[in-house]
């Protein structure tokens, strides 16, 4: 019974409980899950029991007296199941007042659902594609979508809330357990759903939140490419373009930059630096055949390339052919050039 329980390491029915309010919600599922199993036994029981003791009788067999009522009882399986389901609406009603409303003073990260990734934009002005947050700060989630119905879903927390293209919805937690959770879009949004998740890392500390926060808007002195393959993780590329040949939503870097393209619709092109800055702001100009046109509008839409950053893009994916890091080894520190192949 422990196990059904869902203890801090997880049950039989639910993950871990990373925040007191997904201790709460346990509490509450198993309470009603053990008073239906009750009921669901005595009734069982009693209808069997009843069946046999009432059953018809053979012709002449002498019929048991049977009373019209007996106010006793039938006050007694009025009151109390009254009485239980006011109170099952008091604490379920109660908990979700809580659970709807962020307490004041929340620290506020904007959640974008697109086709197929999520993205947390920081009160300290960057975006990351990971949830964190340190331990037993409330955090307030403010969530939108750019495309189609999506929804947030943090078992670990208890937390799900749908996010709705046109309108903003909320949810909060506050966890009171450092780690790394998972996040799932909850809601059928197409063909890359089930690969639309996230990370959510609880910091120990204030201290290790912070240091966090400053890596993520500190660049320091990096060269292009060392601020291409950050900002690869940091605006999300990684989500759906991998770094070794594998083909994710869109196709990988891998060997990208000189290899010939072909697009949707005809048309051939050799992948220049002309190409990849196309490619990176105008996705829709030319879309790579048998791919999707789901790239984010990295232009006009809530994460925004700066022009300082397209040359990291640019020269970081030229490091990872054998052309491109060739070039770069000939002319070290050089802006991309605009001649073609
Ligand atoms: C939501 C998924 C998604 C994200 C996030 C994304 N892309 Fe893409 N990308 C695609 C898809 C799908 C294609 C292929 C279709 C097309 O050409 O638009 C593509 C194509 C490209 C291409 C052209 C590849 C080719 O085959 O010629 C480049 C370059 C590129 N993306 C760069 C980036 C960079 C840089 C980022 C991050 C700033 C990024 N993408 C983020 C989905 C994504
Ligand atoms: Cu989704």
């Amino acid at each position: 019974m422990a196990a059904l329980q869902g203890a801090q390491d997880g049950g039989t029915f639910f993950p871990p409980q990373a925040t007191e309010a997904a201790a709460e919600h346990d509490s509450v599922f198993f309470l009603i899950f053990w008073i239906s199993a009750f009921f669901f036994a005595l009734i069982n029981v009693a209808a069997v029991y009843f069946a046999i003791r009432y059953r018809r009788r053979a012709k002449g067999e002498p019929v048991e007296k049977s009373p019209s009522h007996n106010t006793k009882i039938e006050l007694v399986w009025t009151i109390i199941p009254t009485l239980i389901v006011c109170y099952l609406f008091w604490i379920g009603m109660t908990g979700y007042v809580d659970r709807r409303t962020a307490p004041a003073g929340a620290y506020t990260v904007y959640v974008t659902g697109q086709k197929w990734s999520w993205s947390f934009a920081y009160p300290e002005g960057f975006v990351s594609n990971e949830l964190h947050a340190p331990v037993g700060r409330a955090v307030k989630l403010v969530i939108g979508s750019t495309d189609v119905l999506h929804s947030v879903y943090i078992p670990a927390f208890r937390v799900k809330m749908d996010a709705v293209p046109g309108r903003y919805t909320e949810a909060w937690f506050e966890s009171n357990r450092p780690g790394t959770y998972n996040l799932f879009c909850a809601e059928y949004c197409g063909q890359q759903h089930s690969m639309m998740g996230a990370s959510v890392v609880i910091h120990a500390d204030r201290a290790g939140f912070d240091e966090w926060v400053k890596e993520q808007t500190d660049l320091g002195d990096l060269t292009p490419v060392e601020l291409g393959a950050l900002l690869y993780t940091r605006k999300g590329c990684n989500t759906c373009h991998t770094l070794d040949g594998a083909r994710l939503v869109g196709p990988s870097f891998k060997d990208l930059y000189g290899s010939p393209r072909e697009f949707e619709g005809g048309g051939t092109a050799i992948a220049d630096e002309a190409y990849l800055r196309e490619a990176i702001m105008e996705p829709t100009a030319r879309v790579t055949k048998d791919y999707s046109p789901t790239m984010p509008d990295f232009k006009n839409g809530p994460i925004k390339i700066e022009a300082s950053e397209l040359v990291g893009f640019i020269e970081f994916i030229k490091s990872l052919s054998a052309d491109g890091a060739a070039e770069q080894a000939q002319a070290p520190g050089e802006a991309p050039e605009q001649e073609q192949e």
